[in-house]
C-alpha cells in the first residue's frame, strides 16, 4: 500500500476553493451584464452599443491565470474579463452610464473603458485595436525583468486582421510576455465564423507564427483554467502563447440587435452551453457546494449588481465644461472649432 501524499489534501482543497471561486466570478459577471442589459432599457446608458458577454464567462479560466501586475486589453465586449480582473461594478456601471465617478470620468463608456491601477490598459472599439499594446507592455516587461505578463482579449473576428499577425510575429520573435486570447463566440456581428475564415483552426495558425497554442471549451471552465495555466507559464517564462476560448454568444451582437441571422434551434443549442450552468451543475455534482449554499451564492451576486446599479444610475454626469478634460493629453491644445462649438454649447 502506498501511503497517502501529505501535501495532496491541502492542493485539493485550494483547487476545490478556487472551483468555487470562479464559479462566483462567472456568477457575478452574468448579473452584471443583466443589470447593463437593464440600464440600457430604462434610458441610463450612455448610448446603445452595449456587448454583453453573456455566454462567454468561461474566459474566467484565462482571467484566473493572470496574477496582480499583469496587464491587458480588451475588445468592445469586454466587461467580463475587467470584472473578473478586479473592477468594482458601479464605477463600471457608472462609467457605461456617463456618470462622473465611472472609471473614465464618464468619457470612455462601455467600449473605452481603462484602468491603470488594475492593469487595464484599454478596452477597444477597433476590432484588433487592442492587440499591438500588449506587445508593447510585454516588451517593457521583458526588457526591465518584471516578470509579469500582457494580454489581449479579443473576438473572433480579429483572427482576420493583419495587426493580429504582426503583433504576434513581434510577441514570438522578440520572445515577449504575452498571451493572446481569442473568445470565439462564432460570430462577427451577422457573419458566422465559417464565412468569414477558411480555416477555423485557429491555434495551429498561432503555432505558425511560433507560439504555444491551445484551444479550450468554453463552457467548461474548468478545462480553460488548465489550459491557460500552461499557456501563462509559458509566456511568464518568455515563450508566447495563444488561447481560443470557445463559447456561445447567448443574445445579439449589441443591445439593439435581435440575431435574425441565427435560428431559434441554433441560439437553443447554443445557450445549452451555458458556462455558468456547467460550472453550478460540476460544483454540485463533486459534492463542493450543495444547491442551498449556490443559490445563497448566486442571490449575492444578484444583490451586489442590484446596489452597484443603483449607486450608478443615481451618480451625477460630469459638468458641461469639463467635456475636453481627460480627452486630450494635457499638453494638447483642445482643437479650435471644438473650442468655438463648446462655447456655444455653454453660452446658450
Ligand atoms: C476594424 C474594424 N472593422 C469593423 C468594425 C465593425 N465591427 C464592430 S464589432 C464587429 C464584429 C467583431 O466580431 P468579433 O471580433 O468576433 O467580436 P464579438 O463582437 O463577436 O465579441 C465589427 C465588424 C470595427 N469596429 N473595426
Ligand atoms: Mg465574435
Amino acid at each position: 500500500m502506498t501511503s497517502p501524499d501529505p501535501g495532496a489534501a491541502p492542493v485539493a482543497a485550494a483547487r476545490n476553493t478556487a472551483a468555487l471561486d470562479r464559479y462566483r466570478m462567472m456568477r457575478r459577471i452574468r448579473s452584471f451584464e443583466e443589470r447593463v442589459g437593464e440600464m440600457f432599457l430604462r434610458g441610463e446608458s450612455a448610448g446603445s452599443m452595449l456587448h454583453l458577454s453573456i455566454g462567454e464567462e468561461g474566459v474566467v479560466g484565462v482571467t484566473d491565470a493572470m496574477v496582480e501586475g499583469d496587464s491587458f486589453t480588451t475588445h468592445h465586449r469586454g466587461h467580463g474579463v475587467f470584472l473578473a480582473r478586479g473592477a468594482d461594478p458601479a464605477r463600471m456601471l457608472a462609467e457605461i452610464g456617463g456618470r462622473e465617478i465611472g472609471y473614465c470620468r464618464g468619457k470612455g463608456g462601455s467600449m473605452h473603458i481603462a484602468d491603470r491601477e488594475l492593469g487595464h490598459l484599454g478596452a477597444n472599439a477597433i476590432v484588433g485595436g487592442g492587440i499591438p499594446h500588449v506587445v508593447g507592455a510585454g516588451l517593457s516587461y521583458r526588457n526591465h525583468g518584471t516578470g509579469q505578463v500582457s494580454v489581449a482579449f479579443f473576438g473572433d473576428g480579429a483572427m482576420q486582421q493583419g495587426v493580429l499577425y504582426e503583433a504576434m510575429n513581434m510577441a514570438a520573435l522578440w520572445r515577449l510576455p504575452v498571451v493572446f486570447c481569442c473568445i470565439n463566440n462564432q460570430y462577427g456581428m451577422g457573419t458566422r465564423i465559417d464565412r468569414a475564415s477558411a480555416s477555423v483552426d485557429f491555434a495551429a495558425r498561432a503555432g505558425a507564427f511560433g507560439l504555444a497554442g491551445a484551444s479550450a471549451d468554453g463552457a467548461d471552465v474548468e478545462a480553460v483554467h488548465a489550459a491557460a495555466q500552461d499557456i501563462f507559464a509559458g509566456a511568464r517564462a518568455g515563450r508566447p502563447g495563444f488561447i481560443e476560448v470557445s463559447a456561445y454568444r447567448f443574445h445579439g451582437h449589441a443591445r439593439m440587435d435581435k440575431s435574425p441571422y441565427r435560428t431559434a434551434e441554433e441560439e437553443a443549442e447554443g445557450r445549452r452551453r451555458d458556462p455558468v450552468a456547467n460550472a453550478r451543475a460540476r460544483l454540485e455534482a463533486e459534492g463542493l457546494a450543495d444547491a442551498d449554499a449556490l443559490d445563497r451564492l448566486d442571490a449575492e451576486a444578484a444583490a451586489e449588481m442590484d446596489r452597484a446599479l443603483d449607486a450608478a444610475v443615481q451618480a451625477t454626469m460630469p459638468p458641461l465644461p469639463s467635456m475636453f478634460e481627460d480627452v486630450y493629453a494635457p499638453e494638447t491644445p483642445t482643437p479650435e472649432p471644438l473650442r468655438r462649438r463648446l462655447a456655444r454649447i455653454l453660452n446658450a
